[in-house]
This record gives C-alpha cells, sequence and structure tokens, in this order.
C-alpha cells in the first residue's frame, strides 16, 4: 500500500469482482422507494440548481439563502446568506407539525434500564441543557467538548450546543485522558460535559477521572458538565468545588425555553477529530446549512426512512458515523431511532437479535467488523430470533468482503432485505457513494455508484481518469454541500492535505477499482492511514507513542490483514540499549499505547527487532514491514541502507507476540 500501489492485491480484486452475483432491487420496495432513478439525471444536468432546490424543500430557514455555492478552491461556502438553526430543524418543526408524542429515541442501557425520548421530551431537555451552558458561560461560537457513553443526554448535549451556536467536539469515550487533552487544547474548549461513567461488558468504565487527568493540561476550560449514570456502581467520583457540577443539579432547574437562535449557514456545527498521515489529529471543520441537507437527505434516500420506521445506527455518537446518521439527518427527518449504550455481546452475542425482536427494527446500519464477529458465533443465534421486521441493512467504515455480505443478506436480512454499502468519511460529513435501495442493483462488495449530484473518479498517479475495469486513486471532482469547511486552525493543512495531491479534486486517500460496469470497488487507505473495525488509526500516531515510553529508541507501525477486525495493528519495536525485551515488555508496551491513545490503538501484534528497514535517506520502509507482517515474499530491498536487516525481523516475527 505504498502511493503508487493501492491497497487489495489485483488477484485479490479480481476475484471479488468475478463474484459475478447481483441482487436487482424488489419491485415491491423500488415502488414505494423514497429514491428513484430519476435523481441522478436530474442531479448531473444542473447539481448546484439540484441542491438548491432540495435546500428549499428539505430546510426550514429562518431567513433564505441567496447564493447556492461560493467556490474559491478548495474553499467552499454553501447556501450564502441563509440563517437557520439546526435544532429547529431537527426537534422543534417537528413537535409543531404534531409530533410531540413520536418517539426520537428508544434508549437501552447496557444492564437493561431503558428510556422513551420523544420529540417534545427532546425539546425540553434540549432547552434546559442549552441554558445550562449559557450560565456557564457558554456562548455562540465557545466550543465545547463532549466525553461521554451512550446515553441520552449525549446526543441532548450535542443539540444544546447547536442550539446556542457553540460548536461541540465530541471525543469517543474509548480515547484516553490524553487524548482528551489534545482535543480539547487544539479547540481550545472552555466546557466539558462528560458523565461518571457508562457501562460496557456488565462493568462501569470511568470516565470522570481521565477527564481529571486531563484537566490538568487543559486551561481553556472553567467547568465540568457530570451526568451521573454509573452511580452507586461506582464509588468515588471526584468532583472539584467551583470547577464541577452534576447535570441533575445544574439542567433540571433550568426554564424549559430556550428559543433557536438564527445561526449563519456558514456558522461551525462542530469539530470531529479525525487520523491523518501524521501525529497530531485533525479537527475537521463542519458547518450548519450543507451538512445539514448531506445527512437528511442521504439518510431519506439511502435508507428509504418511512415515518413509521424503527432505525438502528449501531456505530458510537463519538465518530461521524454517529454524528450523521443517529443525531443529525435521523432527527432532521423526525425517524424513531434506537440507541444502545453497551457491547454487542453483553450478556451474550444475542443481545442485538433481542433488541431487534423487542423493538421491531426495521433498519439496521452497522459496519463490516460487528457483521464478521457475529459470523464468528454462527447463525444459530440470530436465527432464534424474529428478525422478520427488518427490511433494509446498510454496511459502513471499510470494505464489506463479499462472504460477509452474503451473510449479512441472508441471515440477518432473511434473503430479501436490500443492503446498502455507503462510503463516505469524516470529511465528506454524509454518505457519497452508495446504492439506492429500490433503483440500484447490487454487488457484494461494490459501494456501486455516487450519490446523485457526487461526481466521482478514479485517476491514476497522474490525475487521469481510469478506464472501465482498472484501479486507481479515488477522487471528488467538484463541492458538496456536506463537504469538511477545512481543518481548524491550519487551512494550508487542509489545501495540503485534501486538495495538493491531484490539482483541482479532493484526494480521498482511498484507492478504488472500476469494474467494466462502472460499478465502484472501494480497496482501502493507500496512506499511512489504518483501519481497525472501522476507525481510522495512523501508523504515526502509534509509533509516537510507542517512542514516548522510556525503553523504546524506534517504532515502526503498519496495519496486517485481520480477518475479524479489517487490519490489525503491528508494531516492529526497537528498545535502547541495556532494555530486557520479552513479553512482560511487549504487554508494558501495549499498555502504554492504550493509555496515550486509547484501547482501540493496542497493538495486536508486538515484536522486538534489533533495527528497523531504512533507506538511505533515513525513511523507514514500511511497505518491506507490510511484508513481513503479512507473511508475504520481500518486495523490491535494493533501496535499503542495510539489506541484513528484514532478515533478522523477519527471523523475528515468527514469534509476534499475537494478544
Ligand atoms: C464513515 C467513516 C473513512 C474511511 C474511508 C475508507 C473507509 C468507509 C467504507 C470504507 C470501503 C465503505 N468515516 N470506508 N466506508 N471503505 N467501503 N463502505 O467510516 O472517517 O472514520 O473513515 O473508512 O477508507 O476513507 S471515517
Amino acid at each position: 500500500m505504498t502511493a503508487e500501489q493501492p491497497a487489495g492485491s489485483g488477484a485479490e480484486i479480481e476475484n471479488l469482482m468475478a463474484e459475478g452475483r447481483s441482487f436487482p432491487p424488489d419491485p415491491g420496495f423500488a415502488a414505494r422507494a423514497n429514491a428513484t432513478k430519476e435523481l441522478y439525471a436530474e442531479a448531473a444536468a444542473d447539481p448546484e440548481a439540484f441542491w438548491a432546490k432540495l435546500a428549499r424543500e428539505r430546510i426550514t430557514w429562518q431567513e433564505p439563502f441567496h447564493t447556492t455555492l461560493e467556490w474559491d478552491l478548495p474553499f467552499a461556502k454553501w447556501f450564502l446568506g441563509g440563517k437557520l438553526n439546526i435544532t429547529e430543524n431537527c426537534i422543534d418543526r417537528h413537535v409543531a407539525a404534531g409530533l410531540g408524542d413520536k418517539v426520537a429515541y428508544h434508549w437501552i442501557g447496557e444492564p437493561g434500564d431503558t428510556r422513551t425520548i420523544t420529540y417534545a421530551d427532546l425539546l425540553r431537555e434540549v432547552q434546559k441543557t442549552a441554558n445550562a451552558l449559557k450560565e456557564l458561560g457558554v456562548g455562540t461560537g465557545d466550543r465545547v467538548a463532549i466525553y461521554m457513553p451512550m446515553i441520552p443526554e449525549l446526543p441532548i448535549a450535542m443539540l444544546a450546543c447547536a442550539r446556542i451556536g457553540a460548536p461541540h467536539t465530541v471525543v469517543f469515550g474509548g480515547f484516553s485522558a490524553e487524548s482528551l487533552v489534545d482535543r480539547i487544547n487544539d479547540a481550545q474548549a472552555k466546557l466539558v460535559i462528560t458523565a461518571d461513567g457508562g457501562w460496557r461488558r456488565g462493568k462501569p468504565v470511568d470516565l470522570k477521572s481521565a477527564v481529571d487527568e486531563a484537566l490538568t493540561r487543559t486551561p481553556s476550560v472553567e467547568h465540568t458538565l457530570v451526568v451521573r449514570r454509573v452511580g452507586d456502581a461506582q464509588p468515588g467520583t471526584a468532583m472539584t468545588a467551583g470547577r464541577d457540577l452534576w447535570w441533575h443539579e445544574i439542567v433540571d432547574r433550568q426554564a424549559a425555553d430556550c428559543p433557536a437562535i438564527p445561526l449563519d449557514s456558514e456558522h461551525m456545527l462542530y469539530l470531529l477529530y479525525t487520523s491523518g498521515t501524521t501525529a497530531k489529529p485533525k479537527g475537521i471543520i463542519h458547518t450548519t446549512a450543507g451538512y445539514l441537507l448531506g445527512t437528511s437527505l442521504t439518510h431519506s434516500w439511502v435508507f428509504d426512512v418511512k415515518p413509521d420506521d424503527v432505525y438502528w445506527c449501531a456505530a458510537d455518537i463519538g465518530w461521524v458515523t454517529g454524528h450523521s446518521y443517529i443525531v443529525y439527518g435521523p432527527l432532521a427527518n423526525a425517524t424513531t431511532g434506537l440507541l444502545y449504550e453497551g457491547a454487542p455481546d453483553t450478556p451474550s452475542w444475542e443481545r442485538w437479535w433481542q433488541i431487534i425482536e423487542d423493538y421491531k427494527v426495521t433498519i439496521l446500519y452497522t459496519a463490516p467488523t460487528a457483521i464478521r464477529a457475529f459470523m464468528k458465533q454462527g447463525e444459530a443465534l440470530p436465527r432464534k430470533h424474529d428478525l422478520s421486521s427488518l427490511r433494509l441493512l446498510g454496511s459502513v467504515g471499510e470494505p464489506i468482503n463479499p462472504e460477509a455480505w452474503l451473510w449479512y443478506h441472508e441471515n440477518i436480512g432473511g434473503g430479501s432485505a436490500p443492503i446498502v454499502d455507503t462510503w463516505w468519511q469524516t470529511e465528506t460529513g454524509s454518505i457519497l457513494i452508495t446504492p439506492l435501495p429500490g433503483v440500484t442493483t447490487t454487488k457484494p462488495g461494490s459501494a456501486t455508484f455516487p450519490f446523485p449530484g457526487i461526481e466521482a473518479d478514479v485517476v491514476d498517479a497522474n490525475g487521469a481518469s481510469v478506464p472501465l475495469g482498472s484501479g486507481g486513486y479515488l477522487v471528488l471532482k467538484r463541492p458538496w454541500p456536506s463537504m469538511l469547511r477545512g481543518i481548524y486552525g491550519d487551512p494550508e493543512r487542509y489545501r495540503a492535505t485534501y486538495w495538493g495531491r491531484f490539482p483541482g479534486m479532493y484526494f480521498a486517500g482511498d484507492g478504488a477499482k472500476r469494474d467494466s460496469e462502472g460499478y465502484l470497488w472501494l480497496l482501502g487507505r493507500v496512506d499511512d492511514v489504518m483501519n481497525v473495525s472501522g476507525h481510522r488509526i495512523s501508523t504515526i500516531e502509534v509509533e509516537s507513542a510507542l517512542v514516548d515510553h522510556p525503553s523504546v529508541a524506534e517504532a515502526a507501525v503498519v496495519g496486517k490483514e485481520d480477518p475479524l477486525t479489517g487490519q490489525a495493528i503491528f508494531a516492529f519495536v526497537t528498545t535502547k540499549a541495556g532494555i530486557e525485551t520479552g513479553d512482560a515488555l511487549a504487554a508494558q508496551l501495549r499498555d502504554h499505547v492504550a493509555k496515550v491513545i486509547g484501547g482501540i490503538a493496542k497493538p495486536k501484534y508486538l515484536i522486538f527487532t534489533p533495527d528497523l528497514p531504512k533507506t538511505r535517506s533515513g525513511k523507514i520502509m514500511r511497505r518491506l514491514l507490510r511484508d513481513v507482517a503479512e507473511g508475504r515474499p520481500l518486495g523490491d530491498t535494493t533501496t535499503l541502507a542495510d539489506a541484513g536487516v528484514v532478515e533478522t525481523i523477519r527471523a523475528g516475527a515468527g514469534g509476534a507476540d499475537d494478544e
């Protein structure tokens, strides 16, 4: 996977494409689908007019926009002059239309406790929370960091921020205190909203003590607002007087009325940090109107959501999938959604199937990693449950292998529910490459075609479009409403990262092939970003975490193919002189990475090597380390400074320590 050679070997993709099976839309489904095939031609004829029309139809404006797009490559502004509040679009207008008693979220705690939040409840709680934010000195434009488990207060906190125009930055609860420090400091957040903990695999997971640790190094933070979730199950939550405030003490006594203030279309809605090819995560900027249009429109057309659907996106809200397809898209469409706090294997691997049966879930959106984990448990478990309510399935986060696609189709979708394999990124804000159910004939393993209005291409190293049947780099050739507006505080990095590789085109960092019928097959990252269980982790972030340990001299990290998680992290470590290596140190280093970044970044394999393969200019040759990790014959070694070193590493790799 060097820059010259997209991931996934040619042979592999030929096999995938030779799969040959295709699934035309069911005519009954097609007859009542939200999307139609005419949309493609309409959008292509005049993309700006297409987006403008939909923005007028779908968004409730406090002031209409006068200009659809201002495109000063690579900086886009959409729907200029318009004013709106995204929470009015997600809540107030539904309540005003008589949907106050409709359920917004069925929430299920891992221990089995439940809550039902209607749109009227959501309106009240969001307004109270917004008033609490104001009382704590948070105003329009101030940034708020959110570090919470999957409880109703998480979307409520996000929406409360949005109501007063305070951009939120949600940090996934699995990230460490140090990751939290970096994000809070980059965003200069004034407030941190958190909880005492959350439930995961039957145990309370402490969040507040990580916040306390972080707050020793985050001078911008004035207060924390803390939800009591685990309570007495985890005694001893420390509250610093004057700084830390219990949510129930502050929010509950607020007035239930806080007007949705009019904000510019381009007002910053949120920052979400994502891994790039350096150790420093990028704060991806999303703004209001374009993001709202992108998420609500794709949510309606891709998932074919109808008023009586029970929709479950099983991602964590801490990732972009949760922002777009648990919070903003579904709420804008007045959808009834499901929110589950815990792990899929607690109390057993039947938990999801039980939930689907109990709540009669009609739409399920999850990641290939989860599907493969369920496959491993066997089809007997889903078979014990009535899953007949499911009418559509989605996949996101990584390429879905045809075997997993077919298993999902047969065992979860009852052989009839269409599957939408949706490609998109934190940066794209909403789904860009996907089938439209009822319209597109799907092929297992292909994300099929660009969404109407999106112009995608596959290009060679010179930026020239490749012919059908060939592979190359996935690019986007025109701005789209929900695109990122930049990297927080670093416009130059934004330009260089996304628009610098191919002039005039957005480079997604993914390799892709297009088959003879023009179907797109995503091949994974072509840069130094790994994809572990659908989560992006940069090789360099993990390397920096390792080198941060006092015993480590140097480290190189690569992604190794993994049947369950897509990729697994493989670390090659050189220790400082006189350090004794062995299982104990390997375990220590793994834990160190978990402490620095979070559990998801813990290397699965870790080996000690006397040296790393380098070019004469001192660049680590990750390509060779990938060959070692995969147990492949070595590629070209002629540029190595010391040709012997890989053989030594390879001899040692037999003992790679797999947890
Ligand atoms: C939504 C999300 C983005 C990266 C992206 C790809 C990979 C996502 C698919 C996929 C193949 C898919 N945002 N990716 N969806 N690869 N098929 N359907 O995952 O910012 O966290 O990751 O994920 O490599 O660049 S993300």
